[in-house]
């Protein structure tokens, strides 16, 4: 338990926050979460999530039963602030802060001197500067680090979450966390804080470069899983097994390729690279065609599959496009997840049901289909497949990978499953 924070309110109780919120709370600090959706306030005042993420629901019930996490849908005076709030793109790939500056429209009346303000959202480098101004504007009695340095009133910083959904509760735990203070005593003051119960190091830095090592952090992966992406189009071309292909060369000591796929989805590494790609259009070249490769790859699956059904059709003249089913295996953005939010699987099967086909989706992680795919998609168990004349294969679930395999020359898989 840290000395100088015995109440925090942390302000959006999405997939960050709330674990986060709950972490404190276990550790002994008294939490007032904040959320504008006052069904989330509801539910977590009962003790219960209104996300899906594995033992967040148990963690929550024996808090809130405590008394130490309580939810609300504005601020309340407290200790320190932490902002874990969405940062999404407009439609020019331009950063949205716009619950950035809600956020800090909110708490900025509850301030005293003494008090920490912590963004945790993955934002573009200046926006802890950007959330700090507009803290200062809302409450020009007080003084900010960007005005008078270290002897602020209010110490400011931001702190990048870095967690993996599915493994959030221990990767907050474990993780080796950035600390990018406005000011020297802000990362204190912060690795003082989340000292609570981070049991990685606690690194300080100044808060544009803890910005840019988040953004810098995703766009990594996308880029690897990019050049993965682009190799098994190449691949398709020159008649090679890509998945064979990259095991062979990472079998060098010095190559580590990642696993191409359907597409890049969830909502973190299809996000951010585009916050370095807006401030630095011009240098910022490789990290942009990563992106490109890994939007344009759903599109490349489902010619994919078109290329399939014509060679369907031309073996069973009788047929027409409209008596053919195609079975897609997995709706999830990744494996072993329910989590359907910017899925590239969900993208490709709802685009192949608007071509008129008929789609079974097999998703053994959900028990309803979600809203928005057109009636001719029917999700059925993995046991059902025989009817599809063609199977495409969209995430790598190991419920596909056991006891599974698909006798059928009309098959598309996105990820080697059936090697
Ligand atoms: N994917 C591939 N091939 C791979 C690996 C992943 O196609 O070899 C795809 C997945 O199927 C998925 C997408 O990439 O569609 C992203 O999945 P992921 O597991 O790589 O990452 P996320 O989005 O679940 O979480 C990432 C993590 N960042 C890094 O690993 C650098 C996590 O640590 C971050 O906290 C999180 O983004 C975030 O919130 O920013």
């Amino acid at each position: 338990m840290n000395n100088q924070f015995k109440h925090i309110c942390v302000i959006g109780l999405g997939y960050i926050g709330l674990p986060t919120a709950a972490t404190f709370a276990a550790h002994g600090v008294k939490v007032t979460g904040v959320d504008v959706n006052q069904h989330a306030v509801d539910m977590i005042n009962q003790g219960k999530v209104h996300i899906v993420e594995p033992d967040l629901d148990a963690l929550v019930k024996v808090v809130v039963a405590k008394g130490m996490l309580s939810a609300q849908t504005s601020p309340v005076a407290a200790d320190a602030y932490i902002v874990a709030v969405p940062t999404p793109f407009k439609d020019d790939h331009q950063p949205d802060l716009k619950y950035i500056e809600a956020a800090s429209k909110a708490l900025a009346p509850y301030l005293k001197p003494g008090n920490l303000v912590i963004l945790e959202s993955t934002s573009p480098v200046g926006a802890t500067e950007e959330m700090s101004a507009w803290l200062s504007e809302a409450r020009p009695d007080l003084s900010f680090p960007q005005q008078i340095g270290e002897a602020a009133d209010i110490l400011v910083a931001h702190c990048p979450e870095r967690v993996l959904p599915g493994k959030v509760l221990q990767e907050l735990i474990s993780n080796d966390r950035i600390i990018g203070g406005m000011n020297h005593l802000s990362s204190k003051a912060s690795c003082d804080l989340y000292k609570t119960f981070v049991q990685g190091a606690c690194i300080e830095t100044n808060a544009r470069t803890a910005e840019m090592c988040k953004l810098t952090e995703n766009s990594f992966r996308d880029v690897n899983i990019a050049f993965a992406n682009e190799l098994s189009i190449i691949c398709d071309k020159l008649d090679i097994n890509v998945w064979e292909l990259i095991a062979l060369a990472n079998r060098h000591p010095r190559v580590n390729i990642l696993q191409p796929g359907p597409g890049v989805g969830g909502h973190c590494i299809a996000v951010d690279p585009w916050f370095i790609v807006a401030k630095t259009p011009e240098q910022a070249r490789l990290i942009r065609t990563a992106r490109e490769v890994n939007d344009a790859k759903p599109e490349w699956v489902i010619d994919q599959v078109k290329i399939k059904i014509a060679e369907f059709l031309q073996a069973n003249p009788e047929k027409t496009i409209k008596d053919v089913t195609v079975a897609c295996y997995g709706l999830a953005f990744k494996p072993n997840i329910d989590d359907l939010r910017e899925s590239p699987a969900l993208e490709i099967t709802k685009k192949l049901a608007e071509q008129g086909l008929n789609i079974l989706a097999i998703e053994p992680n959900i028990s309803e289909l979600p809203h928005g795919l057109p009636n001719n998609v029917t999700l059925i168990s993995i046991e059902e497949n025989q009817q599809a004349d063609i199977h495409l294969m969209l995430v790598d679930h190991n419920k596909f990978k056991v006891n599974f395999s698909i006798e059928s020359n009309y098959v598309v898989d996105t990820k080697g499953i059936l090697l």
